[in-house]
């Protein structure tokens, strides 16, 4: 799934595909990289940001939505029923619900639906985000929301456990290594680890600062093909090619084809990459407490 973002302040690609004829080279350029599905979005989610009235957010998307739709699956990236209804009816297949509450939406247009879990809204999501258990809480969230979704006729149901949407660094990993368990309750798993800064703090700069957005393609690709691996059937990326780059190895590897035995998916402990998360290597470094 590559990301278009026709938005003046996303905290990655802002204000690089604001106008509408950036935004449709670019989604055709990473459908061309190997996307699958485009998920076009008029309003930033990032911690903080706030929130775009419904007209402005349909300028935005609508057109992009309707240049695409003919050459590539397009998702809608929102949490605003009037855009996602209007957005389903110029083309989009996929609802990509940051709220996790428009499954009846998805129902009465027949689309796909992403669950995505999210603490609180994107205004004060960050401020001190608290589970008991974060891969519990998570898990169990979005299997009662898919059922309901299922209930009501959605017969494509994809469940995103929302890495940075009211989680601090040490959540995300978590929910990074209980990816296995999400994805045994039988629904595809969607998941965005992409430039997020959680991914500047694990693998920091040099002196220790915080990697910044520009400087977190290897990390993204690392956490990506950790998901699939996990048994993820789609990533959220900015990076298309890279990521398909990955990809292409993930099929063989979990297979175990032409592969050494310790990069087979699901072999736990070793040089696995879970045993890597089980055993907390790589969450050292910087302090990671409260931050996306
Ligand atoms: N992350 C973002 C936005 N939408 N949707 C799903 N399903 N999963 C995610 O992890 C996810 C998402 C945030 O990334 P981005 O769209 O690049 O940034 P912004 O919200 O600033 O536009």
């Amino acid at each position: 799934m590559g990301v278009v973002n026709v938005t003046p302040d996303s905290f990655y690609d802002g204000g690089s595909f604001f106008d509408h004829d950036s935004a449709v080279r670019h989604a055709l350029e990473l459908a061309d990289a190997g996307a699958d599905v485009i998920d076009v979005g008029g309003e930033s989610s990032r911690p903080g940001a706030s929130p775009v009235p419904e007209s402005e957010e349909l300028r935005r998307v609508l057109p992009v939505i309707e240049a695409i739709a003919s050459r590539v699956r397009v998702s809608v990236d929102t949490a605003k029923p009037s855009v996602a209804r209007e957005a389903l009816g110029a083309g989009a297949t996929m609802l990509n619900d940051i709220s996790a509450r428009m499954w009846e939406l998805a129902a009465e247009h027949g689309s796909a639906w992403v669950a995505m879990h999210m603490r609180g809204s994107p205004a004060t999501m960050q401020d001190s985000p608290h589970y008991d258990n974060v891969a519990d809480e998570v898990r169990c969230f979005l299997v009662d929301r898919a059922n309901s979704a299922i209930e009501a006729g959605v017969t494509e149901v994809w469940l995103d456990p929302g890495i940075g949407f009211g989680k601090t660094a040490v959540h995300n990993l978590t929910l990074l290594r209980d990816l296995p368990r999400l994805v045994r309750e039988g629904f595809p798993v969607v998941i965005g680890t992409s430039r997020k800064s959680f991914l500047g703090r694990i693998a920091p700069r040099g002196d220790g600062s915080v990697a910044p957005a520009e400087e977190r393609l290897e990390a993204s690709v690392a956490t990506a093909t950790w998901a699939m691996l996990a048994g993820a059937s789609m990533v959220r990326v900015h990076d298309v090619a890279p990521t398909v780059q990955a990809a292409t190895l993930v099929g063989p590897a979990r297979l175990g084809h032409g592969l050494g035995q310790e990069a087979r998916a699901g072999s736990s402990g070793g040089g696995s990459a879970e045993g890597a998360i089980h055993e907390g290597r790589g969450t050292g470094g910087p302090d990671m407490r409260g931050q996306t």
